[in-house]
Formats: structure tokens, sequence, C-alpha cells
């Protein structure tokens, strides 16, 4: 009986009610859920592949339309692309990274137009200091941010200029398209202004609470997923000291640099509690940053990075920017010429591994 009346309230009134796991937002538009579903399905399949600045540019070119450093390796391009707002905050007209916000904007609405999945950081200015997102000179960073803080207005204003980018994200049709965003990240390390030791355990989780409950409530925006993504840790109570609540968290993640011999061994275990963690509470689950010697170590891709991923269902793995107008052997991604890069066609190859061909 209790059933039949359950099955009555999800029919009566209304014929799109959406069923199965659910974005954190109630009011998440149709898209936004439908990717939250699939990206669920998908990580039972295989490992997402991603990468910082896709479109933007690579080792040896900038901002040709089309073009991926990935693709000009494996033929195909990555099925998550990673694109940062930095200095979108002070009204500048590209990003800390050199990438003109339009650009952007139409590289987002290109990989979503391809079929494939946008994801956004944001290393944005330390507001009480006009320093970068690196200035850990003030320990009051964010307990000026939240309401009742000094510079809260100046927040605010951030949010608004954050706002106008999002609400920008439509498809020609006008829907909007969906973006993991995930911002606040490695806080588990103090080497930005929201770090560990930079704020404390209650200011994180009010920032966070403030910052979703403003897009979604004062801006009306219902497309973003949100990612909770910290640095390394050693137990899931420290993973989840500072988690802000299931109400607002979509993915959960970690980022993981290869700093030396150990690095297997704890991507492997970060990835196992991360796994679990999402498992009990159905969320999706990513490597949201990660990155090795590819220019050193010739077999990185297969022989540390898949052998320590392999074991878990993980949605993605994203790895970090190929900047344009750095050394190449400071890549994160592959490109061409790389030591690695025959190695990084066999990691595209195993079946583990998906690409932008693989999720359409
Ligand atoms: C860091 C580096 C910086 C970059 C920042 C934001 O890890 O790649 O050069 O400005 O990310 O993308």
């Amino acid at each position: 009986m209790k059933n039949l009346f359950l099955i009555l309230l999800v029919c009566i009134g209304s014929t799109v009610h959406a069923v199965g796991p659910l974005p954190s937002d109630p009011k998440a538009t149709p898209e936004t859920v439908k990717l939250y579903q699939n990206m669920l399905k998908l990580q039972y399949k295989g490992m997402m592949f991603g990468h910082q600045d896709a479109f933007a540019y690579g080792t040896s070119w900038y901002a040709e339309e089309g073009r991926s450093d990935v693709k000009d390796v494996c033929g195909d391009h990555p099925a998550i692309f990673g694109w940062e707002l930095g200095h979108l905050e002070l009204g500048d007209k590209y990003s800390l990274d050199s990438v003109f916000f339009d650009n952007i904007i139409k590289g987002i609405k290109d990989v979503h137009r391809i079929g494939g999945i946008n994801t956004v950081s944001w290393h944005f200015r330390n507001v009480l200091t006009g320093g970068s997102s690196w200035d850990i000179s003030s320990k009051k960073t964010v307990a000026s941010m939240i309401p009742g803080g000094e510079k809260h207005q100046e927040y605010v204003q951030y949010l608004e200029k954050l706002a106008a980018f999002m609400l920008s994200l439509k498809t020609e049709k006008g829907t909007f398209i969906p973006i993991h965003f995930r911002p606040f990240h490695e806080h588990t390390g103090s080497w930005f202004w929201w770090g560990k030791d930079l704020c404390t355990v209650d200011e994180y989780k009010t920032l966070w609470r403030f910052t979703v409950n403003y897009l979604r409530n004062e801006k009306n925006i219902h497309h973003l997923l949100y990612g909770y993504s910290t640095d390394r840790f050693a137990s899931d109570e420290e993973y989840l000291e500072r988690y802000p609540g299931d109400d607002l968290i979509d993915l959960i993640g970690f980022d993981l640099y290869d700093r030396g011999p150990e690095y297997a061994a704890t991507l492997g275990s970060c990835a196992k509690m991360v796994t679990k963690i999402a498992a009990e509470k159905g969320k999706i689950v990513a490597v949201t940053e990660a990155g090795g010697p590819i220019s050193k170590n010739p077999e990185w891709w297969t022989k540390t990075l898949l052998d320590a991923l392999r074991p878990y269902k993980l949605s993605y793995v994203l790895v970090w920017r190929n900047a344009f107008n750095q050394p190449p052997n400071v890549a994160f991604g592959p490109y061409k010429g790389c030591p690695s890069e025959k190695d990084f066609v066999k990691f595209y190859n195993d079946p583990k591994t998906l690409f932008l061909k693989d999720i359409r």
C-alpha cells in the first residue's frame, strides 16, 4: 500500500518526474540530472580520460579550433575537458593561464555539442589581501568572505561575475549546458588561501554553503554539479573532515600528483577510500587532477597511472595542463614527440579507459 502511494505521488501532476539517483540540487535542470545519471552509469563501464585546457592550447600551439594534444597523439579527444576561471573575478578578458574567457565560453559550448563533459576550476584571487590563490599570508581570508565578514560584499561581487559566466553557457536551443564546478580544491593541503591551516573547518564549510546557496537561490543557477576535491589524505575521517554536505556535493574526488616512488601506492589507497565513500553516498567519484613525469618515464600512463587505478570504478581521471608558454617537459598531458607517446596510445587502447568516441 505504501509503495503504491509512493508510485502515485511520482505520477500525479507531472509528466517528467526524474527517477533514479538525483543530483544534490533539487531544482537541477533535466540536462543536469541526465548528465549526473549518465556519469554514475558510465563509471561502471570504464574510466574517462580528462585533460585541463585541452581545447585551449597545447605544448606547441594556441587556440587552434578542433585541436587537442590528446588527439594529436591518439586520434581522439579526451572525454572530460577542464577549464580554469582564475581572474574572471577581476573582470579581466582572459584567465590567469592566458585563455580569453570568450574562447572558454565557445570551447565549453563546442565540447557540449560534440558530446564531451566540461569541468571548471577557479584559482581566484585572495579577496582579503588582493594576492593570488597562493597568497597564504593571512589566516583570515575565508572568515572575511562569509556572511558577516568584512570582505563579504567583495566576495558577492566575485560571485556575480561567476554567475554571469555560468548563465552564459547555453546551447543553441537555449538550454543551460551542465557543468562540473570544483572550487576550493586541494584544501587538505595549505598552499591556497582556503587550505586547511588557513581557515577553520566551520569557516570552510560555511564558505561552501554560502557559495552554493547564493548561486542556486539568488542567481537561480541549476545547471552545476559541485565537486569536492581534496589533495592527498590518509583516512576517511581526514577526507570527510571538511565535507560540506550531501545536499551541496555531487562529485567526490581528489587531486594527486606524482612526486616520488610512493605515488602509485598512495593513488591506489586514496582511490580505494573515495570509491567506497562515493558508493555509500551515491555520488560520482573521480581523480580530479593528476600528473606525472611523462617526459621522463616512458611507461607512466600504463604502468603507474592505469595500474594504480584499474581496480577502482572511477568516473574519470583528469591530467593537468600542457602550457603553451612553458617547456614541453613540464606538460602533464601527452603531446606529439613526448617520450611516453607510445605508452599513451596503449593507455588509450586499453578497455578500461574511455575517450570522447566511447561516450558519444
Ligand atoms: C597550476 C599551474 C599554474 C596555473 C594554475 C591554474 O597548477 O598549472 O601554472 O596557473 O594551475 O590553472
